[in-house]
């Protein structure tokens, strides 16, 4: 490929957003990782190719929120699509939002032939995904994600976040490690708090809770520590079981439902019995976009209880975009203010 240090360096991007969050799939120049999974590929690209992440989602070519994926053969033969997944918080081992988005792009786009048609099985660097999609000549009008096993990690942490006082947090899983905070006296809701006290309030949450606990995926030690901070509040939406707002990285509020996040909160509502194996669980987002979720059956990851998810939800292609990377660029590896 190349690279900024010698030249510069260009990629074919299509954009798409999912339930309104950004996916920008990079179609061309994907650089050459080492492993035999996605998710050692994973490994090498956050060791030696974080500057095309940085490159592509920090401004001046991404944005606070920028979200998107690198496209790859499989690494496994049974798999349509090999996947990693990069936004302004790292390169994360799976993102919901994302891959609905991606499975839009390639099946619109031509770019995957499908073993079965309707079905892309992803490889991911947090396993299989099953994609299933439904299609309208040739729009793809939604997708159905089987995610990877989702579980609640553990209960009632306490942090002392400014302004709030003490609250108690739950850390659950479902693709990346959740904080969840849910209405108590200190936050009593989305309605009591602005975008710009999500985004304070967040980077505490995720300093406090990481200092109390280890949160290390039982069976992938490559996946640890909580990236991302859930707000949750009772719905809007007519249709919806609940409503969130997922904070990542420096500044990004989620604009769709969230896919992991989504997971993440049906494995903590099962665990307690708030939600039942079959049931629909529709969240809605901070712009009231929805996804359907459900949990279709119980499993067991290490010694935790979990639960196998879906989500279902749908992307627009919104434009076709060359990026480069340029190294007298002063700003080629972005930036993000904070
Ligand atoms: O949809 O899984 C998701 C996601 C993660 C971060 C932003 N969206």
């Amino acid at each position: 490929m190349n690279n900024p240090k010698s030249n510069h360096a260009v990629f074919d991007c299509i954009d798409a957003h999912t339930c309104g969050n950004p996916v920008r799939v990079v179609i061309s120049n994907q650089p050459d990782l080492d492993g035999t999974t996605m998710r050692e590929k994973r490994q090498h690209f956050i060791s030696e190719y974080d500057w095309i992440r940085t490159g592509l989602m920090y401004e001046p070519r991404g944005h606070d929120a920028m979200s998107g994926s690198i496209l790859y053969p499989p690494t496994n033969k049974g798999h349509d699509l090999g996947v990693l997944f990069i936004e302004v918080s790292g390169a994360l081992p799976m993102c919901g939002h994302g891959a609905i988005g991606t499975v839009t792009v390639a099946v619109e786009k031509g770019l995957i032939t499908p073993k079965t048609s309707g079905l892309l099985k992803l490889d991911t660097p947090a396993g299989t995904i099953l994609a299933s999609y439904e299609t309208n000549g040739n729009c793809v009008e939604s997708v159905t994600l089987e995610n990877v096993p989702a579980f609640l990690h553990s209960t009632g942490y306490e942090v002392d976040i400014p302004n709030l006082g003490l609250l108690k947090v739950d850390v659950s899983f479902g693709g990346n490690f959740y904080a969840i905070v849910e209405p108590q006296t200190g936050y009593l809701g989305l309605d009591s708090i602005s975008v710009d006290d999500i985004r304070r309030y967040s980077l505490e949450v995720r300093k406090r809770v990481n200092k109390l606990g280890k949160f290390i995926h039982p069976v992938d030690t490559t996946i640890s520590g909580v990236s991302h901070v859930m707000w949750t509040d009772y719905p809007k939406h007519p249709k919806a079981t609940m409503r969130n707002a997922v904070f990542y990285g420096e500044r990004g509020i989620d604009r769709s439902p969230c896919g992991t996040g989504t997971c993440a909160r049906m494995a903590q509502l099962i665990a307690r019995g708030d939600l039942k194996i079959g049931e629909e669980f529709i969240h809605e987002s901070v712009i009231g976009s929805l996804f359907t979720g459900c949990a279709t059956k119980k499993t067991q990851i290490g010694s935790l209880e979990a639960i196998i998810p879906t989500i279902t939800g749908w992307a627009r292609i919104t434009s076709k975009n060359q990026i480069t990377i340029d190294e007298r660029d002063p700003y080629a590896l972005g930036f993000i203010l904070s």
